[in-house]
């Protein structure tokens, strides 16, 4: 009986610790985590936040700016993005969820093709911030919270260490099954700013753009004769000096076309 109990408690312990394994950024999912610039130096942001630079889709959360105390305190500006002060987010605009403004937030990243990397500033990191990283049917395949950015996870506003830049970075099979990213507080708040994200067109989509490339190529391509295989026939010059026979021809080889 014992060794049944024993047993039980192995494969509970293996379950559970598989279960973790799953949700946490490991195996195809790898980040790293570098504090806090002013001005910002990660790459290009593909969402600023700021009106006309946001996630479309499904997502939902909050783009504010600035920093709201309340009471409560409802969420802060990113380090290194307040206006005027960085290279980007000149704005301000920033992305947050939190219990008084709306957490859980999504950002739909469906409309992009393999996700092989995404990165964005997060903002005064708390212990109490979830980022889980979703397929296209939004279940959990990879879950990072505010103590594996920083540990211990403060909060402090100002600090590079709890306002980095992350950077995530995929392979296998998650590139192609990242769907959303779903950010959870169970305070205020969770910010980020910057979102950049690593993408390349899925194969199903470089074969619809190849489809399309012959199809303008054939829409401009040289007149028929480059297509009957019809030989072509040019006249030359009969052979200086000779004699006064009948000019001689070459024929060029359809197959010698190249295609520009
Ligand atoms: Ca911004
Ligand atoms: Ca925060």
């Amino acid at each position: 009986m014992r060794k049944l109990i024993y047993g039980l408690f192995a494969a509970s312990a293996l379950a559970f610790a598989s279960a973790a394994n799953a949700a946490s950024c490991v195996g195809d999912c790898s980040f790293t985590v570098s504090p806090g610039t002013n001005p910002y130096a990660g790459p290009a942001p593909t969402y600023t936040f700021d009106p006309g630079s946001r996630p479309g889709g499904t997502t939902t959360g909050n783009f504010v700016t600035g920093t709201n105390d309340g009471p409560p305190p409802l969420y802060a500006q990113p380090f290194g993005t307040a206006a005027g002060t960085g290279a980007y987010g000149g704005a301000g605009y920033f992305y947050e969820v939190g219990p008084n403004t709306s957490s859980p937030g999504i950002i739909d990243l469906t409309s992009f093709g393999l996700i092989q990397s995404l990165s964005f500033i997060w903002g005064s990191v708390d212990t109490y911030n979830t980022l889980d990283i979703l397929d296209n049917s939004q279940n959990v395949l990879f879950t990072i919270v505010g103590n594996d950015i920083f540990n211990p996870a403060t909060g402090n506003r100002t600090d590079p260490a709890t306002n980095p830049l992350v950077t995530f970075n995929f392979s296998g099979s998650a590139p192609a099954n990242i769907g959303y990213l779903r950010f959870t507080s169970t305070q205020n708040a969770f910010e980020i700013d910057n979102l950049a994200i690593g993408a390349v067109p899925e194969p199903a989509t470089w074969a619809a753009d190849a489809a399309r490339l012959w199809w303008h190529r054939s829409l401009h391509a040289p007149p028929a004769e480059a297509d009957t295989g019809a030989a072509r026939v040019r006249s030359c010059n009969p052979v200086k000096g000779g004699s006064s026979g009948p000019p001689f021809f070459v024929r060029e080889s359809p197959g010698l076309l190249l295609d520009g």
